[in-house]
């Protein structure tokens, strides 16, 4: 293993800048450097160049194999943050034979010395990426380990249904002392619907970490844009009384009660329009058609009849300054009536989705439930067949569990390690 380090804080002018190196040499170079450490330790230093001058009066620390992030000996520099001092810090570093640190390369240290699994280190990123609360929560829960917990929970009821079909090969000449079986199916079962579960709710989890949809549709002239901009706060869209302003998509990104939301303007709805702006309209209606929630705005209270497609669907009559219909929510972007109850269907709607939502967060993690759960109900089924011999259910029960093993990457992952880790930056 060789010597890595990097810059783990920011690039640019910063009240501290942090310098992670790790790796076997890392005490020896920073020794050179001025800053003697033992190796779990802390201290003021001066750290030198190799001609002797003074580089930055730096804190510095140290972190044991075994105690530190990489798991390796690491030393950091907490020095003054700018780009100059932290450029000259780099070059010694790099002067004394050490290497820059590929992206992501200090938590792939982590994972292989075991202080992280993949389902953790994919937290991280999620967890550095997130912008809102929601975001941060759930990540923060991928990253201290609920997933590898659950799947941990699970692989122990599958081992021990695993050993009592391997008690029973034993026994294939001899009378089996107890019928197995309902015990091994009991405990198939109840991993299976587990799984089923996470599974399902790994769509609601990616909605929070990618963003929830919301549509505005309804006929030209409803007031789409209008409200956009009222939402936004600031002016995303052209509005206009000419009926088909709006013709691309325009979103705006909102964080509502800490739940990352996207607002999609669309062109209105109606036939005669030229050729562009029928593309437009082509447009907003696939993207509405795959929103979470699609909001209809009419001024007239009416509304055309809507085909029944994934998602929630609000009707809402716009322009309630110049009166109101009665029955559906009303909203003014002039007066902003009604805009803080539309907001509040929006949320808790949204949260209400959340409640199902389980900690597998990937579509990578789905295919390895769903891999592991079709693997399981094939291995139940072949309990109830009388003819197959146990050696090849309990095959088919290993390989459900080497399934699972690959959602926390214990297996199988050298490929895709690479995806994972270059989308980290470097020094993390
Ligand atoms: N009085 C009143 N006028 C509104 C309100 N909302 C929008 N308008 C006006 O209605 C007109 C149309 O608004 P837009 O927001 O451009 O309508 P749109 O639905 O985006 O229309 P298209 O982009 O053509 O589909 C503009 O002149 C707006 O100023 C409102 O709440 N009250
Ligand atoms: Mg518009």
């Amino acid at each position: 293993m060789d010597t890595i380090f990097a810059l783990a804080t920011a690039t640019g002018k910063a009240g501290v800048s942090v310098i992670r190196v790790s790796g076997p040499d890392a005490l020896m170079v920073a020794a050179k450097m001025g800053a003697h450490l033992s190796d779990h330790d802390r201290k003021l230093t001066r750290l030198v160049a190799q001609d002797g001058t003074l580089i930055d009066e730096a804190f510095s620390l140290s972190f044991a194999p075994g105690r530190s992030f990489t798991g390796e000996q690491v030393v950091e520099f907490q020095t003054h943050g700018s780009p100059a001092i932290v450029s000259a810090v780099l070059g010694e570093l790099q002067a004394y034979g050490l290497r820059m640190a590929e992206p992501g390369e200090f938590t792939r240290r982590a994972m292989e010395s075991g202080t992280l699994d993949l389902a953790q280190v994919e937290g991280l990123a999620d967890l550095i990426d997130a912008e809102t609360e929601g975001q941060r929560r759930q990540a923060l829960r991928v990253f201290q380990g609920d997933l590898g917990g659950l799947v941990d929970g699970w692989r122990t009821k599958l081992i021990r249904a695993a050993a009592l079909l391997e008690a029973t090969i034993d026994f294939v000449d001899e009378d089996v002392p107890v019928d197995v079986y309902p015990e091994v199916s009991q405990l198939l079962n109840s991993v299976l619907v587990e799984i089923q579960k996470e599974a399902d709710g790994v769509s609601i989890r990616e909605r929070i970490r990618d963003g929830f949809e919301v549509a505005l549709v309804g006929p030209p002239n409803a007031g789409k844009s209008t409200l956009l901009n009222k939402l936004a706060g600031r002016d995303a869209a052209m509005t206009s009384d000419i009926a088909g302003t709006t013709r691309d998509v325009i979103e705006v990104k909102l964080d509502l009660n800490g739940l990352p939301v996207t607002i999609l303007d669309t062109a209105g709805l109606r036939t005669g329009a030229d050729t562009l702006e029928e593309m437009g309209i082509e447009r907003g209606q696939k993207r509405a058609s795959l929103a979470d929630i699609r909001v209809h705005l009419s001024p007239s209270g009416e509304f055309d009849a809507v085909q029944q497609t994934e998602g929630l669907d609000l009707f809402v009559q716009s322009k309630s300054d110049h009166g109101t219909k009665g029955g559906a929510l009303s909203v003014s972007s002039v007066t902003g009536e009604g805009i803080d109850e539309l907001l509040d269907k929006i949320i808790s709607h949204l949260a209400g989705q959340m409640a199902h939502a389980g900690v597998a967060t990937r579509q990578r993690h789905k295919v390895a439930l769903q891999a592991s759960h079709a693997m399981l109900r094939r291995t139940v089924a072949s309990l109830e067949d009388d003819n197959l011999p146990v050696d090849l259910i309990s095959e088919d029960l290993r390989q459900a569990i080497r399934r699972l093993d690959s959602l926390i990457g214990r297996i199988d992952v050298e490929n895709l390690l690479d995806e994972i880790f270059s989308s980290f930056c470097i020094g993390k």
